[in-house]
């Protein structure tokens, strides 16, 4: 609960009316300092989003209900973390015929080298795209990018996102030359 009241700010969509186009879920509230990362992101772009706890062990029926109503509920992709034996993005994708985006939570004992295995050896058929370990940013910017496919506004913002770490990267080269 602690963690989940310190991530509160990042993970409090600023357009609360608005439905959520991007679900961020996890299957542990210990997962959320991760995960609040692509909250972030997506906050920054004025991406319309919501952010829960669904287990694929813990809450199996609320994981159905979730994946299933998803789509009717007018959500365009979900990001999915999870951690050790991280089945939630590979259900979830079983469930429903919307992008699912992986994001394998470093646990205690494998590195997450567990989680990103869990996720990312999907049978032909079912895929999750699955970033890298703890990389919720990929995840939220590829969620981005799906929507800037029908969502011009976006691709805007996307353009704009690479010109500003285009320019800090220069920034930072010049300082160094100097
Ligand atoms: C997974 O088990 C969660 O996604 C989390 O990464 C991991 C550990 O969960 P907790 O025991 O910390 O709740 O289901």
């Amino acid at each position: 609960l602690a963690q989940i009241q310190d991530a509160d700010e990042a993970i409090s969509s600023e357009i609360e009316d608005e439905k959520p186009l991007v679900g961020i879920i996890m299957g542990s509230d210990s997962d959320l300092p991760v995960m609040a990362v692509g909250a972030r992101i997506l906050k920054q772009f004025g991406v319309p989003f919501e952010v829960t706890i669904v287990s694929a062990h813990r809450t199996p029926f609320r994981m159905t209900k979730y994946a299933t109503e998803a789509a009717t509920r007018g959500m365009r992709t979900i990001i999915a973390g999870a951690g050790g034996a991280a089945h939630l993005p590979g259900m979830v994708a079983a469930m429903t015929t919307l992008p699912v985006i992986g994001v394998p939570v470093k646990g205690s004992s494998l590195d997450g080298v567990d989680s990103l295995h869990s996720i990312v050896q999907m049978p032909r058929g079912i895929p999750v795209a699955t970033v890298a370990i703890n990389n919720a940013t990929n995840a939220a910017l590829l969620a981005i990018r799906n929507l800037a496919a029908f969502m011009p506004e976006y691709q805007l913002k996307l353009e704009q996102y690479y010109i500003s770490i285009e320019d800090e990267v220069l920034g930072k080269a010049e300082k160094l030359e100097k």
